[in-house]
């Protein structure tokens, strides 16, 4: 799968819904029917894969996670839950184990939001959060996302039908690097994960006067960028000084028309703001919200700001994380309980089910760089407790 996308820096760009994505999805697909499992795209371009023979209830268990990955990311982020996913399958149907409720394997579309800027894009849709979704979703250059979502085996206008029905999946189970540095350095093979942060996106625009660098004397100018560097050190405090959040990013800043002699007129950028408690979540953003309406005044720009996500921290399912714990110690690992820092679309799914994850060492804690990496017997450990958890999940 790291093939697929893979940078000579010895990572990965699978941006979701690039020709590059399609790829794999193409990949996972036809190994999933060689191995003589069912596979079905949704409308919303996530790849569900189930054995060709099962159970008639109408309950499921789902297990993955994504294909997507960051510009430049890693080989790991996403793409081995849906791999370790697919083999759990494979293992299954080769054994013949008879379940009572539905396995199922997934690989949820646009995970990141890397081009097409809304992340979870694939969860949302089949949790049926649609109304979480932009209507006309466009990527980084303007581009409509209507014809890479066809070209992906999904339909923008039947977005809906991709919504699973309330009370028919039982819980869903990911497998993710832990993409942080405890695990490494407290010796833990594998991470029962019990809480995942939240997140809120603030789209912030930016007009000021562009005018010449030369001319313009430096009273009464009304530079963007100088605005949005106090932006960008406003959000730092947020979470640095003021601790109003766990973290707070600027990761995207543009601006026009971008030349050496030219006063900038206008910028966007995007500030993210994390946290494990919503309602901390929601004062940092009016915060950032009423600071950011402050630098606009004080800079002579007009300054817009919209929240663009807002996903809620989520807690894994205390039963669920007693079956992950109880099956990574039967096969003789040791497990600690840990947050996530990243977020997941297991907190997207928690509004239809209960759900848990397991997590395995990243080395040096590195994500979403080419760097990232992870032993190959820690990558087994975490597929083989996977295996044993949808085990004890399709029991019933
Ligand atoms: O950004 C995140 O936390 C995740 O990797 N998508
Ligand atoms: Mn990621
Ligand atoms: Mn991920
Ligand atoms: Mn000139």
């Amino acid at each position: 799968m790291a093939r697929i996308g893979a940078t000579p820096e010895g990572g990965v760009t699978r941006l979701g819904f690039s020709a590059t994505d399609r790829d794999a999805q193409r990949y996972l697909a036809d190994e999933a029917r060689r191995s003589g499992l069912v596979v079905n795209v949704d409308p919303a371009g996530n790849v569900l894969m189930r054995r060709a023979h099962g159970p008639s209830t109408g309950r499921s268990v789902l297990f993955g996670s994504h294909l997507d990955t960051v510009q430049d990311g890693g080989r790991l982020d996403g793409a081995y839950g849906v791999v370790g996913a697919l083999e759990v399958l494979e293992r299954l149907d080769e054994a013949g184990v008879e379940t009572a409720l539905t396995p199922v394997a997934v690989a949820f579309s646009n995970e990141e939001g890397a081009l097409f800027q809304q992340p979870f894009w694939g969860s949302l849709s089949l949790t049926g959060r649609i109304d979480d979704l932009p209507r006309d979703p466009r990527d980084l250059n303007g581009l409509s996302l209507r014809e890479p979502l066809r070209l992906a085996g999904g339909d923008l206008d039947a977005l809906e039908t991709a919504a699973w029905p309330q009370g028919s999946i039982a819980a869903y189970l990911e497998l993710h690097i832990e993409q942080g540095p405890v695990l490494e350095r407290t010796g833990f093979p594998i991470g029962v994960v019990d809480s995942i942060v939240g997140r809120t996106v603030i789209d912030v625009d930016i007009t000021g006067q562009a005018g010449h660098a030369g001319t313009t004397p430096m009273p009464g100018r009304r530079d963007a960028l100088v605005a949005a560097g106090h932006i960008v050190q406003a959000t730092e405090r947020l979470a640095a000084e003021r601790q109003l959040c766990r973290v707070a990013t600027v990761g995207r800043l543009s601006l026009q028309p971008g030349s050496t002699n030219v006063i900038p007129g206008a910028v966007s950028l995007t500030a993210e703001l994390r946290d494990g408690s919503r309602s901390r979540l929601v004062t940092a953003e009016r915060e950032f919200l009423d600071e950011v309406a402050l630098i606009g005044k004080q800079t002579g720009c007009e300054v817009t700001a919209n929240p663009s996500l807002r996903i809620d921290p989520e807690c894994a399912d205390p039963r669920i994380r007693d079956i992950v714990a109880t099956a990574a110690s039967r096969l003789g690992l040791t497990h600690t309980t840990t947050p996530s820092g990243a977020g997941h679309d297991a907190q997207v799914m928690a509004s239809a089910a209960p759900f848990g994850m397991i997590f395995v060492p990243s080395q040096n804690g590195l994500s979403h760089v080419p760097q990232e990496y992870t032993a190959p017997e820690d990558l087994v450990n975490g597929a083989d407790v996977l295996l044993n958890s949808v085990l004890a999940l399709t029991r019933g």
